[in-house]
């Protein structure tokens, strides 16, 4: 539609595509560039600035630069730049929205939650900023005193996936901002462009300049490297593959660094006999098809008790089969492209292995022809526990169903992988589904429910799926030093 043309061409055109340093737009040294495509065509939308490892100490002296008076702004002022970020923000929806579909793919409802989830954070965390709290102790023995604060850790490296581009950087840039921290956010290298707008809209909220820096690159581990080993970054916050999460942990060992690492996830939905069957569907439509699943919460593998196992297939394939695909700009389309060739290939690839290991195809199943990267809603069963569907994060549009005879073997299977995120019951018994929540192996559960996140709830997983938490109270923990001052008072 024409008119959907010129909107992306004034949405594109608003963007400044520089590297933002020290307050200041400006090309990477050596002027080079790097592409970033639309999903549903494969072709180039714009070019942006490729940082070099030059450019990010540059980011990281202005960080660093940045972080004495910033650690120094009074809390209220700091709540005052997120208060007014997330109201610009909000003021800014739709073009956001337009800016995620054009770069992830996702449809336009999609990225309309995904900017009002992501302004969340900073509206949260505005709140957070005043509150940061203290504490005071009478030595139990004698006249000492302890007093305790809360400091900020100074200079921390955001480096975001493509999956949520919006507010996976604002999940990360409210509680720093409110804990007085400086900032390098470095985006992936398909989404760069929602990043550059966060950038724009807190400078306009009035965030001091270096306080946040913007490093867009093609080449994310010759920026990272520089910065890991520089004794002026005290902090390390990801959110990626485990793969990845894992090099960051080494790197950081060297310099003993502070992490928190939100990694890969293998959620099981698991469905019991006592379950209302249609809200176990409406709610695994969401837990499976939220972003065409690319999401750490997605539900990964299904277990269906098997006395309702015919019954949640059918509905379930039916909604699956009934879903619009297409591109994310259009019109009432449910179900945009995967980001890029490389993850749709991925999706492809496991389900093939799965139908070589003899699970049966309800629906989708096939890549289509046409441009794009697009896999359609796919629903297998008879999933054997050896695919790759069970033991690797599918991170698409496909639903992995087997059955289930007894709570214990289900929780044994449930928490047998090594992820530990997010996991989803669904059980009209409450003790057996409080039960079940305190055996599963991971930091959240949905109880009858499909979606768990909030910027209320401190997210996060167990085992390999991460460090530390984001969102809610204690995000903010992650971006302060605790510190006690001892004291005589006679
Ligand atoms: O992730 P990467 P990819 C999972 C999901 C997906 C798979 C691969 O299963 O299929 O990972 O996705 C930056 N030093 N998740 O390859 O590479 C990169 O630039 C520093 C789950 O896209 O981990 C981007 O900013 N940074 C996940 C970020 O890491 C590096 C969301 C994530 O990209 C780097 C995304 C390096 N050496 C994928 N290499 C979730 N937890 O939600 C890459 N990056």
């Amino acid at each position: 539609m024409p008119g959907r043309t010129v909107g992306a061409a004034a949405v594109l055109d608003r963007i400044d595509r520089g590297l933002f340093i020290g307050g200041r737009w400006r090309p990477a040294s050596g002027g080079r560039t790097f592409a970033v495509e639309d999903p549903s065509s494969g072709h180039t939308l714009c070019e942006v600035a490729d940082a070099t490892a030059e450019d990010a100490l540059d980011a990281l002296s202005a960080a660093a630069t940045a972080q004495r008076a910033w650690a120094a702004t009074p809390p209220r002022e700091r709540a005052e730049v997120l208060r007014r970020a997330y109201e610009i923000l909000v003021a800014r929806t739709e073009e956001a929205a337009l800016l995620i579909t054009l770069e992830m793919g996702k449809s336009l409802s999609e990225s309309r939650s995904e900017v009002a989830y992501g302004a969340e954070f900073l509206r949260w965390y505005a709140e957070e900023a005043v509150r940061i709290p203290g504490d005071f102790t009478v030595e139990p023995g004698g006249s000492g005193r302890i007093v305790l604060m809360r400091q900020p850790v100074g200079p921390s490296l955001l480096i975001t996936p493509w999956n949520v581009p919006l507010a996976m950087p604002t999940r990360k840039i409210g509680p720093a901002v409110a804990a007085g921290c400086t900032m390098i956010l470095k985006p992936a290298e398909q989404t760069p462009l929602t990043a550059l707008l966060l950038a724009q809209v807190l400078t306009e909220a009035g965030l001091p300049d270096g306080v946040l820096n913007v490093l867009t690159t093609s080449d994310p581990g010759s920026v990272a490297a520089p910065l890991m080993r520089d004794d002026r970054l005290r902090k390390v916050s990801f959110t990626g593959s485990t793969e990845v999460g894992r090099t960051l942990i080494a790197a950081s060992a060297e310099r003993v660094l502070r992490t928190s690492m939100e990694l890969g996830g293998n959620a099981p939905f698991i469905v019991c006999a006592d379950a209302d069957v249609d809200a176990a569907v409406d709610g695994a439509m969401v837990a499976k098809m939220r972003n065409v699943g690319q999401a750490c919460i997605a539900a990964n593998r299904f277990y269906v008790h098997a006395d309702v196992a015919a019954e949640f297939v059918e509905e379930l394939t039916a909604r699956m089969r009934g879903m619009v695909v297409g591109r994310g700009t259009d019109d009432g389309v449910e179900v945009g492209p995967l980001v890029d060739e490389a993850q749709r290939d991925k999706v492809a690839e496991l389900v093939d292995d799965a139908v070589g290991r003899g699970a049966r195809l309800h629906t989708g199943g096939a890549v289509p022809p046409g441009p794009g990267w697009f896999y359609p809603p796919t629903v297998l069963t008879g999933v054997p526990s050896s695919a790759r569907l069970v033991t690797e994060e599918i991170f698409g549009p496909v639903a992995a169903v087997t059955t289930f005879t007894d709570e214990q073997e289900v929780l044994r299977a449930a928490n047998a992988t090594g992820s530990g995120l997010v996991s989803y019951v669904y059980s009209r018994d409450i003790g057996r589904a409080v039960r079940m929540a305190e055996s599963l192996e991971t930091g959240m559960v949905g109880l009858n429910r499909g979606f768990v996140s909030n910027p209320a709830a401190p997210f996060g997983g167990m085992k390999q799926s991460g460090l530390g938490r984001e969102g809610g109270r204690v995000g903010i923990e992650e971006y302060l030093e605790l510190k006690y001052v001892a004291l005589d008072v006679d």
